[in-house]
């Protein structure tokens, strides 16, 4: 019988604009077209399920009134809704190069005043990412690349209070090999992409003899 060793979880965070989404698409293609490691790529918030559609709108309409307490037990339901997806496909085989978890989930509520632990219970149990790598981009100076400002979170004192909420994993995963935080000021979309890359083929060959579980948040 064929055992198939199970794919790696990895997921990517950081500010609006910072550059996690060119990124992932970035890992993703080399993994698949030059590695040939099983790839899908996902996100979140995934807007088309039914808590996506209400997160979406929430997004792109500032004016919409909503509860911050509701709306972060929203965001953590639309990471639910995929857990099962999360399990099968990484127990089959496929790595997942994930744009943002549960990691943003905290970091946004807790720039709005909700309490850090408090915001991290919904996700409790959830599939733990293999890797992270966290994007380090200074708020004031993604400011000026394109399309900025257009959702509800993209303001430059709310950025700076996110990058503060982040700071605290980015303390508390100190010395984890889970973690791995980017400085991205001043480096090209190539030389971030080649920092990313090379640590994944680190991570990956320090995982190779036995990375079959799966852990918990
Ligand atoms: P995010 O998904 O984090 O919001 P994107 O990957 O969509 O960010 O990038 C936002 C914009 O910034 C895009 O126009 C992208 O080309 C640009 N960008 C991404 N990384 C860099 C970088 N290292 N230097 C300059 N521009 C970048
Ligand atoms: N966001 C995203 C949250 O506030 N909580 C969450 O749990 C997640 C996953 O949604 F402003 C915010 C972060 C960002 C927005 O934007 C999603 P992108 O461009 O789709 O990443
Ligand atoms: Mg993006």
């Amino acid at each position: 019988m064929q055992v198939v060793k199970r794919g790696l979880f990895i997921v990517f965070e950081g500010l609006d604009r910072s550059g996690k989404s060119t990124q992932s698409k970035m890992l993703a293609s080399y993994l698949e077209n030059e590695l040939q490691v099983p790839v899908k790529s996902i996100c979140f918030p995934n807007r088309e399920s039914v808590s996506g559609k209400t997160l979406n709108q929430y997004l792109q309409n500032r004016d919409m009134k909503y509860p911050d307490e509701a709306i972060h037990l929203i965001f953590a339901a639309n990471r639910w809704e995929m857990r099962d997806q999360i399990l099968s496909d990484l127990k089959s085989g496929i790595t997942l190069i994930c744009d943002r978890y549960a990691f943003s989930g905290v970091a946004y509520s807790a720039a709005k005043g909700l309490d850090f632990e408090w915001c991290k219970n919904p996700d409790r149990g959830l599939v733990k990412p293999d890797l992270t790598f966290f994007i380090d981009a200074n708020a004031e100076t993604i400011k000026s690349r394109s399309d900025y400002g257009s959702e509800r979170y993209e303001r430059v004192e709310f950025q700076k209070k996110v990058s503060e909420s982040y700071g605290k994993f980015k303390q508390e995963a100190e010395a984890d090999e889970h973690w791995v935080t980017v400085q991205a000021d001043g480096k090209s979309i190539e030389e971030m992409h080649s920092e990313i890359l090379d640590k994944f083929i680190k991570y990956r060959e320090s995982q190779s003899e036995g990375c079959d579980d799966l852990d918990k948040l």
